[in-house]
């Protein structure tokens, strides 16, 4: 858009430009620039429009978009441009994404390169390399306390080999996420030393306060992120005498986005990861950027004002790469995170849909759709080129953060309900086969959430141990059905490494101090590739879900119905057992499809009197596509197995 104040303030920035921006062929580069010029100085003014520095502010963003457009290779910046022609190819079903940890997974990051066969066999497509810069030893969450936003941790490998790896996944037709931890640096990255130091100017890049005053009045309405760990939001520092703001643990410092300094270097930090071949980014924590006293600090207006922000420059130096919101909210705070009032994506394209992961594991311990229906339909509406992040488990806890009012609606009490939850997958529950452990209790409060694998929770890792084969059947078609979910759900499947082949809890976390007081330690596992391949031994565990999982990957590839273009469509029926969606089709050409799942642990009938549509089901029959099996028309009912799935297609 065309405004005369911010053009001529983007005329006087580009005269104030050094000369060598002016030199180079940066013709697409300002094309871009003046398209959201307008956008960027209106979202910068909100947020610093006050200062007396705000024009010199400005020249120093619009230098860091120039130069990281000019230090981007030439390969990439013609990827940008042809994804400017297929601005909704990352919306196609052809997706599939595995979260993992470059060590723990096959030891570093060369080790990730050698694994690929494995990631190519399953059908997995986008790899989500977690956390791998520069961390102090010891305790660094996970490698989410970042000492160094620029250098590869050593116990990765080194920025060649990054390099190596993205150069194998292009190869592949493969995509490259990576983690820019947004929020907060580890207490030795080096702004936190200077602050330590006494520079003032480092000290402004946090929250730091000498006495309880200020600190007091956030807490008064701040939750707790890590109760048991790291209880409180603020941490004293002894060599400063100051209080520092630790919303997660003590050693991870909170960014002050107040400071304009504090912007410009995070969005130069995003520009480098997009120029090292990032093709998506996934900025963490998100919902925490901005910090008003008196509110929880979490999806405070000002964050999305900060992302907007992030967006529109990161569109003017690198527009084919993607964020994705990692924001583990409330289902009406989440769609804010893909940009509201906006027809095409103007936070990030991409989301965590924390609400669908939850629900399935609502669903279960409860062997019922009754919540997860409630939730799905108040899921408010997303944005057309918007896409969900669908997963069943990740590095995370699972946290309960359903609506109470869904909750009442699918006839719990939301505090007994929840309790129930933890119980259940905790071990508490005497009937209960999951075998997690409790995250994050706040005996305050009475919260908790759930640690554990997947295949823990879902009742395999008691089957094996009492050897019951017919359970153990069960526990792996539960498995795959809550894969089967994320696949055809709409959005991009994420898998979590392990959970290919099965891999219960990993105890090993206990002998280790800097890890033994973080449960979700125990579903970070160290892959055994002996057992992995296990996958390869007929009948094992292990190659029934792998082969199971690649199956449904191939099959969801090769239908169109489930690319995401909003073209899903909640179905009720009168048996609570059941969820049903239906996946419409963008063309004649292609078959919608009907996904029922069984939550029970026996078999159970879907009624076709139920159901009015889709009307061909019952007049014309189906095509089960994962089984081939051809249903014909005019039955008055089909039989589902216990936890059970079936993905059906018009028949033809
Ligand atoms: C994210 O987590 C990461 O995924 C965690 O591994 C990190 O510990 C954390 O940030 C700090 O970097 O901020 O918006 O309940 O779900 O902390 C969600 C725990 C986050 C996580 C939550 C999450």
């Amino acid at each position: 858009m065309y405004e005369q104040t911010s053009h001529a303030l983007l005329n006087r920035i580009l005269d104030r430009l050094k000369p060598e921006f002016r030199k180079r062929d940066l013709r697409y580069f300002y094309t871009r620039l003046g398209a959201n010029f307008y956008a960027i100085h209106s979202l910068f003014k909100q947020l610093y429009g006050q200062r007396d520095n705000f024009e010199t502010q400005m020249v120093r963003l619009v230098e860091v978009l120039a130069q990281n457009y000019i230090e981007r290779n030439k390969r990439y910046k013609k990827q940008d441009m042809q994804r400017e022609q297929q601005p909704d190819w990352f919306l196609d079903q052809r997706w599939v994404g595995m979260a993992l940890y470059a060590n723990a997974f096959a030891g570093n990051l060369a080790g990730v390169n050698e694994k690929l066969p494995h990631l190519e066999e399953l059908g997995v497509n986008l790899v989500h390399v977690m956390p791998i810069l520069k961390c102090p030893p010891g305790a660094s969450d996970g490698g989410y306390a970042v000492s160094d936003f620029r250098d590869i941790d050593e116990r990765a490998g080194t920025l060649d080999d990054l390099r190596e790896l993205g150069k194998a996944l292009r190869k592949r037709n493969m995509l490259l996420t990576l983690d820019v931890v947004l929020n907060h640096t580890s207490d030795q990255h080096e702004w936190a030393q200077r602050a330590r130091a006494g520079e003032a100017q480092y000290q402004d890049y946090y929250f730091m306060y000498p006495d309880r005053e200020i600190p007091d009045r956030f807490e008064a309405a701040m939750p707790e992120v890590f109760p048991e760990t790291s209880p409180g939001n603020f941490t004293w520092d002894e060599s400063t005498g100051k209080w520092v703001m630790t919303v997660f643990n003590h050693y991870q410092w909170d960014l002050n986005y107040r400071n304009p300094a504090v912007l410009i270097e995070m969005l130069d930090i995003i520009l480098f990861w997009a120029n090292q071949g990032a093709d998506v980014l996934r900025l963490d924590a998100v919902a925490f950027l901005w910090k008003n006293i008196g509110t929880a600090c979490q999806n405070e207006r000002e964050a999305h004002v900060i992302l907007q922000l992030l967006k529109d420059c990161c569109q003017v130096t690198a527009p084919g790469v993607l964020f994705i919101a990692e924001a583990i909210v409330a289902p009406v705070e989440i769609n804010k995170y893909f940009g509201e009032d906006a027809v095409i994506a103007k936070e990030c394209e991409i989301a965590y849909n924390a609400t669908l992961m939850a629900l399935l594991w609502d669903a279960v311990a409860t062997r019922n759709a009754k919540l997860l229906n409630e939730g799905i339909q108040n899921l408010p509406a997303k944005l057309d080129g918007a896409t969900w992040l669908n997963y069943v488990r990740c590095h995370d806890d699972i946290g309960l953060g359903f609506d109470d009012a869904d909750i009442e609606c699918a006839g719990y009490d939301p505090r007994s309900h929840r309790s129930f939850l933890v119980d259940w997958f905790t071990g508490a529950h005497d009937v209960s086969p999951a075998r997690g452990r409790p995250f994050g209790k706040n005996e305050r409060t009475g919260d908790a959430r759930i640690a554990g694998s997947l295949a823990s929770l879902a009742g395999l890792e008691a089957a094996l141990e009492y050897g019951d084969n017919d359970e153990i059947h069960r526990r792996i078609r539960l498995v795959l059905t809550l894969h089967g979910i994320i696949l055809s759900f709409g959005g991009i499947p994420l898998l979590y490494y392990g959970d290919e082949v099965g891999t219960l809890n990993d105890y090993g976390f206990l002998e280790d101090a800097t890890k033994a007081g973080d449960s979700r330690w125990l579903h970070r596992p160290t892959l055994d590739w002996q057992q992995v391949m296990r996958r390869n031994a007929r009948n094992s565990p292990e190659q029934r879900i792998f082969d199971g999982l690649g199956h449904m990957i191939e099959v969801r590839k090769q239908t169109p119905a489930f690319a995401d273009f909003n073209n899903r469509e909640l179905l009720r029926c009168s048996n609570p057992h059941l969820f049903l969606y239906l996946r419409s089709a963008l063309s004649d050409e292609h078959s919608p499809v009907l996904v029922a799942a069984n939550f029970d642990a026996e078999a159970q009938q879907l009624s076709l009197a139920d159901l009015d549509t889709p009307a061909w089901l019952a007049n014309e029959g189906a095509r089960e596509l994962l089984s081939k099996r051809v249903i014909e028309p005019g039955q008055g009912h089909l039989d589902i197995p216990a936890f059970g799935l079936l993905w059906l297609a018009r028949p033809g």
